[in-house]
């Protein structure tokens, strides 16, 4: 047995399933999860020494690569200083003004520690500025695990074929209404039937847990001119996409500007660090300024800010997405080119440095494509390509990120790796 195993069989006995969150307990490729010792650039290393070319990235903070030197100094010296103090701290306020300055969507910005505290602050942000309670969101989507938010949800929901939780009141999963993405009639259709009642649609404005989804041509659009018509709050979950698809995030590349922003990972560059802002009259309803409750002893912790500031100035610079998003072109066109010389169902797609890998003669638009994807064809490449030295997230419903560590070589030595892995 392997340290990899054994570590497993140690983490069983005392950490359900293993593991601190569901999807890297591997249970639906099977096996035993890569417990890892150390990452740098592109590459990360187990606990058994074996090097792999890393494309989870942390599920999207890595947009730098793994412990970049400018990174770790920047949390280094905040370390130096004191690790959490439960204070107001400058740093805090740059992040903020950064954030401010790069999407025009924002005009406050609240920090968190994590997407789910951001989705679960925004959500209840809207409920309170509305004084409605519904709220809509799209099957297949994941906004962290808040309970209104956990019904027929993505990610490790979808891994596991459990798409609500136990544990969710009824009373409360009876407040969010699931619609299918990329539907807008049947966003148009639920309005109609409940005009005054819906406090927010929520919407991840690129799918990023269900595999990748991106929105059909006109929904973003559509369903900001309905939040504008039932004035209803639009949340973009970001937390995913933002910084990692364009320097204005989703919200920039499609020219849409939600009420409200959630946005996580590559902020805090892999410390915990999310936030939630937009507009003014809705940010200011948060306490003490109004009556929405929201907070959190080590929201904008300073290591962690430091560590998200130090990431965005990189991310901030010029070429950089221009460059991320070559990159990850390259890989996608690869792996096509592979599949299709194997003689294998397979399509791919990306935006800036995000991808989707499917199993399906076409690039999904909906949760019901995306579940006709084959996952067994899946969970054998994903096998074949870790045994080889590339890790790839373990679960056919998410996304893959790659990162501007991400050399010709990798990229190069992946697509090597995928004929074999097609076979
Ligand atoms: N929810 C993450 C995937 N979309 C996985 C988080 C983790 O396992 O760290």
């Amino acid at each position: 047995m392997g340290r990899n195993e054994t570590l497993f069989e140690r983490a069983q006995k005392i950490i359900p399933a293993g593991v601190n969150s569901p999807v890297r307990a591997f249970r639906s490729v099977g096996g035993a999860p890569r417990f890892i010792e150390r990452g740098a650039g592109s590459y990360l290393w187990d606990s058994e020494g074996k090097r792999y070319i890393d494309y989870v990235g942390s599920w999207g903070p890595a947009i730098v690569g793994h412990a970049h030197p400018d990174v770790v100094r920047a949390v280094q010296e905040s370390a130096a200083k004191g690790l959490s103090f439960g204070a107001p701290t400058e740093l805090e306020i740059e992040l903020a003004e950064l954030l401010c300055a790069c999407l025009p969507s924002l005009e406050m910005v609240r920090l968190t520690s994590s997407g789910t505290e951001a989705t679960m602050s925004a959500l209840r942000l809207a409920r309170g500025f509305t004084g409605r309670d519904k709220l809509i969101k799209f099957e297949g989507c994941y906004h962290g695990h808040g309970d209104s938010l956990l019904v027929k949800a993505g990610s490790g929901m979808l891994t596991f074929g459990q798409p609500s939780s136990a544990g969710v009141p009824a009373t409360i999963a009876g407040e969010t209404l699931v619609l299918p993405y990329n539907d807008l009639d049947a966003v148009a259709d639920t309005f109609k039937k409940a005009p005054d009642a819906i406090a927010a649609i929520i919407v991840e404005p690129i799918a990023g847990n269900m595999n990748m989804v991106q929105p059909k041509a006109g929904f973003l659009e559509g369903l900001r001119a309905l939040c504008d018509r039932y004035e209803t709050v639009l949340i973009f979950d970001e937390v995913m996409t933002g910084f990692r698809v364009h320097p204005q995030c989703a919200q920039g590349l499609f020219n849409i500007k939600p009420d409200l922003t959630t946005l996580g990972k590559v902020i805090g560059g892999g410390m915990p660090v999310a936030a939630v802002g937009g507009k003014r009259e809705i940010m200011e309803k948060i306490a003490p300024l109004g009556p929405v409750y929201q907070a959190g002893t080590l929201s904008g912790n300073p290591l962690a800010v430091a560590a998200g500031l130090a990431t965005l100035k990189i991310v901030g610079a010029p070429d950089f997405f221009a460059r991320l998003t070559t990159q990850t072109e390259a890989l996608v066109a690869g792996l096509q080119q592979a599949a299709k010389e194997a003689g294998v169902i397979f399509s791919a797609a990306s935006v800036g440095g995000m991808f989707g890998l499917y199993f399906a003669p076409q690039v999904p638009a909906s949760y019901q494509e995306v579940m006709a994807c084959n996952v067994e064809r899946f969970n054998r490449f994903f096998h074949a390509m870790l045994d080889q030295g590339v890790n790839l997230a373990p679960s056919a419903f998410e996304a893959g990120f790659v990162s501007a560590a991400h050399s010709d070589e990798d990229i190069a030595a992946t697509i090597t790796a995928a004929r074999k892995a097609f076979q």
